[in-house]
Order: C-alpha cells, then structure tokens, then sequence
C-alpha cells in the first residue's frame, strides 16, 4: 500500500470516452485499477462458488486524492471481469480514513472473511475484519465490518510503528486448531512479518517473535506466505499445507526499492518461523518480475488447483497524462505458480484462460536469423498479440567473456541495448516497432561464457526506444536467467497490450513487465519482428504468433 499522496482519477475506463488520440493506452486484455498514483494494488483476490473475485484500491468522488475504499469485480475465467459495487467503504473508526490492502481467507464451512488495513481518526494503521452479508450470493456484493474491530491495532505495549503496520496476509491454520496471520512492518529498517495468532479469527494474539526478519530491507509491504510443492508438480497447494512434500514461499513488497522479492524455505512449525534456503530476504533476493510490477499477490483455487498471482503495473507515463485518459495502472495478467523442479525458484505463467483469446495463428517455419539482421512476423495485430518463440544456439564462435563486475543486469541491459552489437545476442523479439523502427520494445537475450564452461544468459527489455514521446519513464530492465541455452535453447513468451509488454524467459523462470507509450506504432502502424544483432546467427526453432481478441474489461 502507498500511502503517498498526488492527485488521483476515478472515471470509470470506457473505451468511448477516451479521445482517439489517447487511444494507443487503451489496454484490451488486462483489468484496469481505476484509481491513479496512490495504491491500485490488487487485493483479496479469491475464488468462491466458482465466481473469482477481485478488489482494488479505488477513489469514486472524483480527479483528487482521497481516502481509497474497496472496488470489486468479478470473473468466471479470469480474463472477463464484471465491474460489481464498491464492497467496502469507511464504515467505522476503523477504517474513517480509508481501507487499504488486504486478503482473503476462506473459513470452513466455505466462509470467506477479509483482513485489511483501516486507517483510524488518529491516521493509525489497524488491522480490520469483514464478512460478506449474504453467503448465498456468489457474487459476494454486500460486506459486514465486524463490531471487534480493529482486530490488530498498535499499543504502547506492543511497540508497533502505528504508522508501519500494514496488508495482512490470507491466514493459515495450523494443526494446533489456530489460524496464523502475518502483517508488513518494520522495526527501524529491520523489514519484519509480525505473526499473529487467532482460535476464532476475531480475537488475534501476536507472537513474540516475528515469522521473519531481515536488517536494512526497509518496510515490508503486502507479506505473502505460501507452500508450494517441494517436487516441481505444476500444481497449486492450499495456504495451511505443511509437511515434507512442500516448502514455503515468503514474499514481500520491498516499499524502498518498489520490488516484489521471495525466497524459498522452510517452515518451521514447531518454532513457528521461516528459514529460508539462502539467508537473506533483501534487494538482492529473487524478484516474481524484474520490471514495473508491485504489491502482488496470491491466492488458491481450489477447483482448478492452482496458485494464482495477480500483480499491479504502474504507468510509466506522467500524472498529466494519467488524469488526461481517465485511469492509470493495470493488473498484469494472472500467472499460475509454482516451484521449478530444481527447487530453486519458482516459475510463473499466464493463466491458460488467456488463450482463449488468441486467434488468427501465425507460424514461422524454423529458420536461421543472420547476424545483424531481421525479419518481420506478418499479419499479427502486433499492439495486440501472444508470441511464443524457441531459439536454439548455432555456433559458439563469437561468444563473449562475462565479467566477474557484471553483478547487475539491469545495468548490464542499459548499458548493452539492443542496437549494442554483440557475440551471441542480442537476438529476440522487437515489439510494438514502427516501420522504419523509429520506435520499438527490444526483448532480447545474450549470451555470455563464464568460468567452468558455464553460460550467462542475459534477458532484457530496453525501452530506450519505445516512445519519442520524451516525457515516459524508459528505464531498461535486466535480469539473468538460470538455463543451459545449449542443452535447453532459449524461450520466450511475450503478451503485448498496446501499452503494456509482459515477457516471459526460460519458460518462465524470469518475468519482465514493462509499460511503453508508442507514437507512431499504434494499432495498424505497429509490427513485429525478430531480430538478431549479434555476430554469429542463430536459429529460430519455432515461432507462432496469435492476434488477442478484446477481453471484457469494463
Ligand atoms: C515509524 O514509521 C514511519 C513511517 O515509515 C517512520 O517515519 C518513523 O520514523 C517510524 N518510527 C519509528 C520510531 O521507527
Ligand atoms: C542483501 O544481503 C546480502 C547478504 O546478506 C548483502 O551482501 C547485500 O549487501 C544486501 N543488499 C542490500 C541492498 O541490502
Ligand atoms: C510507478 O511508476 C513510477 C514512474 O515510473 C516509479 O517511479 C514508481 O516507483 C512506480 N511505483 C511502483 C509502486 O512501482
Ligand atoms: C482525509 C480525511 O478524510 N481525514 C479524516 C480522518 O478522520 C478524521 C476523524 O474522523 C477526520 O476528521 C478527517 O477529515
């Protein structure tokens, strides 16, 4: 949740109202956070009675900052979403001055309640209770604060930062018949998760210790505490499973770097605490995406067995713009997740239901891309389109030496961008390009040999050259991918929105979410290519490119 203030919009996105000039920000397949600049985080997203439920952050009085309540769709395929009323507004003291990120657990008997953070009269983050009034209506329309409220609150005996205290996780039970909940703080810039302890879900009790905590990680936003199966089953796990057959997954929104970061571990029931495998939980932690992506968040269906994360992008673009198209910031489209089976990360990819939006396929038959050059992948609506490429590595002849001081790969894709020649890369795809590329989105790899015949390989998303509007954010994003580009070739998906690219490599160990703002390559003046502007050629393996239909957004 941020709790900085700037000047906000509200009106609803309706794809008449947008001037056409403005067009090129219309997103197409994503659902839309309505309100600008101050929270737009995906919140208690849940399944129930076969009706997926989604809430965010929301400002219905107009174009100014004002307390957010809780705006709610819902969607029976996760691509389709249906606006439903606001659920939850300043009912209380509690929550008087705004209701701010929070989750859902569903109680047996099928009952599902909603932790969030209420912001008190004396501006105190507390922790509130909701349960929807009528649970016969699958479309949960009506929400109840409880009378306990706030449930969690700081005292002078707990030592809790009021103004630090913030996003409950879903609540898990353990076999001891108590539910555990964690909720973000800091203590100095010691980022901890508080662990809360509850028999009834009313009355709450912290623990004396924390579930984890790491020094000078800064405040912990939005905490996410999960098992996922320890064998690599593409499979989801219900949020109280324990024992040998899963590990644990903490995540944490890092608010001083704006990053969703996780480590794999251990949780030990016994000490009630996390361990996780590599003892650090900081910047340098492994990231769900390693570009504009915040405040993510997780839940289980249960029908179809999976983990699914939502996660919020922010405009790159400015506050003026923003107010100007009426909407700022989108929910990236719905991954499933799980652990790869090495155990050492997870992996994320775009929810199945997705694919029934893609039409019109069209394949590349395989083929050799010469070095420094491109081809272009014809008849796609390339500002609206789901690619899915395979390379394979032809020869290592030109290939280039990592160096041991190339420790950031953001900075490394900066400053090697796609019109840097290369040795083996940068090959990949070039995205939302005009005709003369005056414009375009790079996704691309490198490939670099290290020590011990190891391989480096490098994914990046240069937006230097997305836009000649000069005002948007372009900064490039970077992350190392852990594949044997030999032995398992090199993989990439990317879904393109018009102003949003998501980019998936390795089969989805790495994510790059990037927003870009083309001028010129706009609706049939945008294309795509592959390119290679490396040394040595290298070979597409497949390659096929589907045109998305509109989901229904609005
Ligand atoms: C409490 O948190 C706020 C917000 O981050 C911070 O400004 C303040 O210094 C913190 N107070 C203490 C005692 O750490
Ligand atoms: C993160 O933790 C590692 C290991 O403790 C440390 O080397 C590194 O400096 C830390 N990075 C930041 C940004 O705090
Ligand atoms: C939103 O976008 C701005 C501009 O690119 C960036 O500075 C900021 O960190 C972003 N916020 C989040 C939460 O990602
Ligand atoms: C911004 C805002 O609405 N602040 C309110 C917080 O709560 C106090 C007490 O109810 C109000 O007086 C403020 O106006």
């Amino acid at each position: 949740m941020l709790l900085t203030m700037s000047i906000t919009i509200s009106k609803t996105l309706s794809h008449f109202l947008i001037p056409f000039f403005l067009m090129i920000n219309l997103i197409e397949l994503h659902t839309i956070s309505n309100l600008s600049r101050i929270g737009l985080m995906v919140l208690g997203p849940m399944i129930y009675k076969g009706i997926y439920h989604l809430f965010y952050q929301y400002n219905p009085n107009g174009a100014v900052w004002a307390p957010p309540v809780w705006a709610h769709s819902t969607s029976t395929d996760l691509v389709n979403w249906t606006p439903q009323p606001i659920a939850i507004q300043a009912q209380m003291e509690a929550n008087i001055n705004g209701s701010w990120s929070g989750s859902a657990t569903i109680l047996p008997g099928n009952k599902p309640a909603m932790l969030f953070t209420g912001l008190n009269p004396k501006y105190e983050q507390v922790q509130v209770l909701a349960f929807p009034k009528d649970l016969s209506d699958p479309y949960l329309k009506e929400w109840a604060l409880v009378a306990q409220n706030p449930v969690m609150y700081p005292t002078p005996e707990n030592n809790i930062n009021a103004s630090s205290f913030r996003d409950p996780t879903t609540a898990w039970m353990l076999p001891d018949g108590k539910w555990r909940v964690l909720v973000g703080s800091k203590t100095g810039t010691t980022g901890t998760s508080l662990l809360f302890r509850s028999k009834d879900f009313v009355n709450w009790v912290q623990a004396k210790h924390t579930l984890y905590s790491y020094k000078d990680s800064g405040m912990w936003e939005c905490p996410d505490f999960f098992p996922v199966y320890a064998n690599g089953k593409a499979i989801g796990v219900e949020t109280s499973t324990i024992g040998p057959k899963v590990r644990h997954v903490l995540k944490n929104s890092l608010d001083d770097t704006k990053h969703d970061i996780y480590t794999i571990g251990t949780y030990d029931v016994k000490k009630d605490a996390y361990v996780p495998d590599v003892g650090f939980m900081n910047d340098s932690s492994l990231r769900y995406d390693y570009g504009k992506y915040y405040a993510s968040k997780t839940f289980f269906d249960d029908v179809t067995k999976r983990r699914i994360l939502l996660g919020w992008a922010n405009e790159s673009s400015s506050v003026e713009d923003d107010i100007e198209k009426g909407w700022s910031g989108v929910h990236t489209i719905p991954r499933s997740i799980w652990l790869d089976s090495h155990g050492k990360q997870l992996i994320q990819w775009p929810v199945c239901e997705i694919e029934a939006l893609r039409e019109k396929p069209v394949k590349i038959s395989t083929q050799v891309i010469k070095g420094g050059s491109l081809i272009e992948i014809p008849a796609v609506t390339a500002t609206q389109a789901d690619v899915e490429v395979s390379f394979a590595i032809h020869h290592l002849k030109n290939i280039e030496k990592f160096e041991a001081s190339w420790t950031d790969p953001q900075l490394l894709c900066s400053q090697k961008g796609a019109s840097v020649k290369g040795g083996l890369g940068p090959f990949g795809l070039m995205t939302l390009a005009s005709k003369d590329l005056e414009e375009y989105t790079a996704v691309f790899f490198r490939v670099f040999k290290a020590n011990h015949n190891k391989f480096v390989v490098l994914m990046c998303s240069d937006q230097s050259r997305s836009s000649l509007d000069p005002t948007p954010d372009k900064t490039t994003y970077g992350t190392f991918v852990d594949v044997n580009p030999i032995r398992e070739g090199l993989s990439l998906r990317i879904l393109i929105d018009h102003s949003i690219v998501e980019s998936f490599g390795g089969k989805g160990k790495n994510v790059i979410t990037s927003r870009v703002y083309p001028t010129l390559a706009k609706y049939d003046n945008a294309h795509l290519f592959a390119f290679n502007y490396g040394m040595s050629s290298i070979k597409i393996t497949s390659l096929t490119a589907w045109s998305m239909k509109k989901a229904n957004i609005a």
